[in-house]
């Protein structure tokens, strides 16, 4: 220990609990405190970053912890109206750096460790990526706690404590592998487990009726326990809180007797049942066994919440309990459709465990909830099969039907009667379900159907009985002649599967539903949801995304905040982001325009190092950065960035070097994201991707002109390193089908000029930074149909270069690996996924000339820096707190409620 002592600076930091110092001398003994007394490694002289990282997190969890329990002090005095956020994925991240920039204590701490030897950013590294979520819904819901919090709205959100987050990603030659992914390993220090609050989550069993209504009998429990993460709001005392739940077998479940005999498994059974909810965010859906288990997942989130929401109401409401204070006092926001089911869990509590009668729940439930829809994609509308719902929730099935009966009721009184069947259709919340009698009866009657021939199939679903009878007062109308030509069978319409529409009963149940950027809560109104906005047309809202500017400018790029606040006059951005556009004021000032390359480059190298550690690849900072990170989807269109720059790297070839370094400038073409592991066409296009970026990146004509990087396993941490130092960022999906994106607006913050479709918030990124600081391309949104039916109709000509870049990968040019499929998709007439649905080849050549402008401009520095300020400059209005602002004032109906 002595001689440690000598090169060991932490050996003189005495461990001593200091949980709310803030100087660096009481964080370091805090840390080391932590080291000794509550050790999550084994007693050892050494302090290694592991060890430090936990540590580290344990000190600051005590400051948080600290806010935490006053936050929730104040709240419950004031019992103010609260936002819970119910969320089937939280992308959350990294936490420790957060922590400290949110407390304001990046200096101590970094002080602090330097005094143990350590560097703060190499201990922050230590932590894993808490990785339970997909994509941009799983971050947009992580974006906006950090809001609520900093802006002191009273809020919780809700969520699953996944065992194992989104899968790791790893690059092979053979393109993207899968490997379960482990943030838990080291435990998770930022989390608080409540062993004190845990609530019964029951399926199956039947429903029987009892003396005053229905009960829900029989059937498994498991409990879900709560595992509080805290989080820091930015320059506030305030603390909420992130519930996530876990799944456990109570110790009553365990079969000691069938253990005893040997019968391990049985012994058991209700353990490993309760555990596997848990395990995996997004586990596959394609069996009957998957479907049943996502539907548990939903429902755990779903009823544990609501059980705890209703407990803290009537906790707070103390002897006064009044129910229909319920939506005075609490908000649920549905984050997509993956929560629906708190609306019947919510019913089923109010009436069958509280006794209040249907019109009072129905009343309180509709005014508590609230909607978002993320996606216009229909596959990804969420249906359940109705026979797996019926098995597992048959309680909630009752109540969906009486939902779905009272609604189709309603539409009966608003539109005519000839319509009522077509619009009954699309809109109940059942699906090829057959119309209760009470329905049937409000139809005008059915015209005489003709007779059937051998053979045909019905052509509608609905009709069931009505069918036969119909069929045979047609008999008694027609003729003998028709009879003999006709041979009449009976005919039963085959059936198809009977579904719960989960949207549906969102729009139907929610008193708000939203879109997430402008061009898309319009196609929500007039295509997704039309026929409910015309019902409720102030139902339906916008709520444009917005990004936390905390982790997504302030302190995921120092270099370029503090140029900032340089010429701001102050750090008031942070908190409020209009003020970003005052430097548009000093968009062509030399200074700043000096400022900002540098504080640009130096993130770029940063990035340059991190690419060739993980890749191997060295890229050059001078180059122009252009990156597209997100998942990997066809309508995102990934493939039409690869195919640019194999048609680059074509003419780059076919050119004198002297030609190729006046037509290019030096560009680093970055890729980063997941495809779900049996989305064979995303996997195919990551292949494709690292097979280019082999060929291209050895081939020494080209050198540092063009270099192809596929970045493995994208979550947000590397999304923090990738951002700050890009250029050019790609946006680039078919028109109408991105929702918002959220990147977008990251990238745009961080002075990178989008390349991008007017397509989600592009639109509204485009408004605000102005259209010479944009690259736009690609066909609109309204013209999409028109050219997928010109594309049926066998009347669109490719471009020869598209078919070119097609050719040239046929023919070999990046490996042998047979491409048929993915090229296949592009080709043809018609089909989703076939015939070019997401309209890769119509947009190409204006793609491409769009990238020939980009390097254009990239020549002229000055204009490129101008750009980038001026990108910066219009973001502002893409702060979510500008989002929570109006949620909270629209849909929400909160106020701010800070702790003194
Ligand atoms: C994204 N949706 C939208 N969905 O694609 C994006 N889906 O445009 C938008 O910016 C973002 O939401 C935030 O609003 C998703 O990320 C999913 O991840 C998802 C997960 C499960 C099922 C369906």
């Amino acid at each position: 220990v002595a001689e440690k002592a000598e090169t060991d600076p932490a050996i003189d930091v005495k461990p001593e609990a200091n949980p709310l110092s803030t100087d660096a001398n009481g964080i370091a003994s805090n840390i080391k405190f932590h080291d000794v007394y509550t050790p999550s490694f084994s007693p050892s002289t050494k302090f290694e970053l592991k060890q430090v990282y936990v540590a580290t997190a344990e000190s600051l969890r005590d400051a948080l912890l600290q806010r935490w329990n006053e936050t929730y002090k104040h709240f419950t005095k004031e019992n103010a109206k609260t936002i819970h956020y119910l969320s089937m994925e939280f992308l959350q991240g990294r936490a420790l750096l957060n922590a400290v920039g949110n407390l304001e204590l990046k200096d101590e701490y970094t002080e602090a460790l330097h005094k143990l030897g350590h560097d703060l950013e190499a201990v922050a590294e230590q932590e894993p990526d808490a990785a339970l979520g997909n994509g941009g819904l799983g971050r947009l819901a992580s974006c906006f706690l950090d809001s609520l919090s900093t802006l002191n709205y009273p809020a919780w959100g809700y969520g699953l404590r996944y065992k194992y987050g989104l899968f790791q990603q790893t690059i092979t030659t053979d393109g993207q592998k899968e490997q379960c992914e482990k943030w838990l390993e080291m435990g998770y220090p930022w989390e608080i487990p409540r062993n004190d609050i845990s609530y019964p989550v029951k399926f199956f069993g039947k429903v029987v009726d009892s003396y005053d209504g229905k009960e829900w009998v029989g059937g498994e429990t498991v409990s879900a326990f709560a595992y509080d993460v805290p989080i820091p709001g930015f320059r506030t005392k305030n603390s909420i809180s992130l519930r996530l739940w876990s799944t456990r077998a109570l110790p009553e479940d365990f079969d000691l007797e069938a253990f005893n005999a040997g019968d391990y498994s049985k012994a058991g059974q209700a353990h490993a049942n309760a555990e596997r909810i848990c395990y995996v965010l997004y586990p596959g859906d394609a069996t009957e066994e998957g479907k049943l288990l996502r539907l548990k997942q939903q429902y755990t989130l779903c009823s544990a919440s609501i059980q705890d929401i209703i407990a803290r109401f009537k906790e707070r409401s103390g002897s006064v309990l009044k129910w229909d204070a319920l939506p005075s006092k609490v908000a649920i926001q549905m984050n997509d459709t993956h929560p629906t089911l708190c609306v019947p869990e919510l019913l089923r509590i109010l009436i069958d465990d509280e006794g209040l009668s249907w019109d009072e729940a129905w009343k309180i439930t509709q005014a508590t909830v609230a909607y978002t829809n993320h996606t216009v994609l229909p596959e990804a509308l969420e249906k359940w099969p109705l026979s797996a719902f019926q098995k597992l929730l048959p309680r909630h099935v009752q109540i969906i039907e009486t939902i779905d009966e009272q609604f189709m009721n309603f539409v009966a009184s608003k539109v005519e009667k000839e319509e009522l069947e077509a619009k009954i259709a699309s809109m109940r919340i059942l699906e090829n379900v057959d119309l209760p009698a009470s329905i049937q009866s409000l139809l005008p009657p059915k015209p005489v159907v003709e007779k059937v021939k051998k053979g045909l199939k019905a052509a509608t679903q609905f009709v069931g009985d009505k069918f036969k009878s119909a069929d045979k007062e047609g008999e008694e109308e027609e003729g003998e002649e028709e009879e003999e030509e006709e041979e009449e069978v009976e005919v039963v319409p085959e059936k198809p599967a009977s579904t719960v529409r989960m949207a549906n009963l969102c729009v139907i149940a929610g008193h708000a539903v939203n879109g997430v950027a402008s061009i898309h809560s319009e196609i929500v109104k007039e295509e997704v949801f039309n026929d409910f906005y015309k019902l409720w047309p102030e139902k339906f809202q916008n709520k444009t995304n917005g990004v936390t500017p905390r982790r997504w400018l302030a302190f995921c790029n120092p270099e370029l905040s503090a140029v900032i606040t340089k010429w701001l006059g102050s750090e008031e951005w942070i908190l409020d982001t209009e003020q970003l556009a005052g430097l548009r004021n000093f968009a062509d000032n030399k200074e700043l325009q000096k400022d900002w390359k540098q504080a640009k480059i130096a993130r770029k190298e940063k990035l340059a190092a991190y690419i060739e550690a993980k890749t191997g690849y060295t890229i050059n900072p001078d180059a122009l950065f252009d990156i597209q990170v997100k998942r990997i989807h066809e309508y995102k269109r990934q493939l039409l960035n690869i195919m640019g720059v194999i048609y680059r790297y074509q003419k780059m070839k076919k050119m004198t070097p002297k030609e190729r370094a006046a037509k290019y400038v030096p560009r680093v073409v970055m890729f980063g994201g997941k495809a779900f592991a049996t989305y064979w066409q995303a996997k195919r296009i990551v292949k494709l991707i690292t097979d280019v970026a082999a060929t291209v990146n050895n081939d020494t004509d080209i050198g540092d002109l063009l270099k192809v990087i596929m970045v493995p396993d994208y979550n947000v941490s590397v999304a923090e390193v990738l951002i700050p130092a890009s250029e050019l960022s790609q946006h680039i999906s078919t028109a109408g089908m991105e929702a918002s994106g959220t990147s977008n607006m990251k990238f745009s913050m961080n002075g990178c000029v989008l390349i991008g479709t007017l397509d989600g918030a592009n639109v509204e990124i485009r408004e605000e930074v102005g259209d010479d600081n944009f690259f736009l391309f690609g066909a609109y949104a309204p013209e999409i149909a028109g050219l997928r039916a010109d594309r049926e109709a066998g009347k669109f000509v490719p471009d020869p270069r598209f078919e070119d870049v097609k050719n040239f990968i046929r023919s070999g040019a990046f490996g042998d690996y047979d491409y048929s499929e993915l090229l296949g998709a592009l080709e043809g007439n018609t089909g989703y996924g076939r015939g070019d649905y997401f309209l890769v080849g119509h947009d190409f050549p204006a793609y491409i000339e769009c990238q020939d402008k980009v390097d254009e401009a990239y020549r002229d520095q000055e204009k490129w820096t101008r750009m980038s300020i001026m990108n910066t400059a219009g973001s502002f209005k893409f702060s979510s707190d500008r989002t929570i602002h109006e949620y909270a004032k629209e849909i929400w109906d909160i106020v701010p409620s800070p702790v003194a």
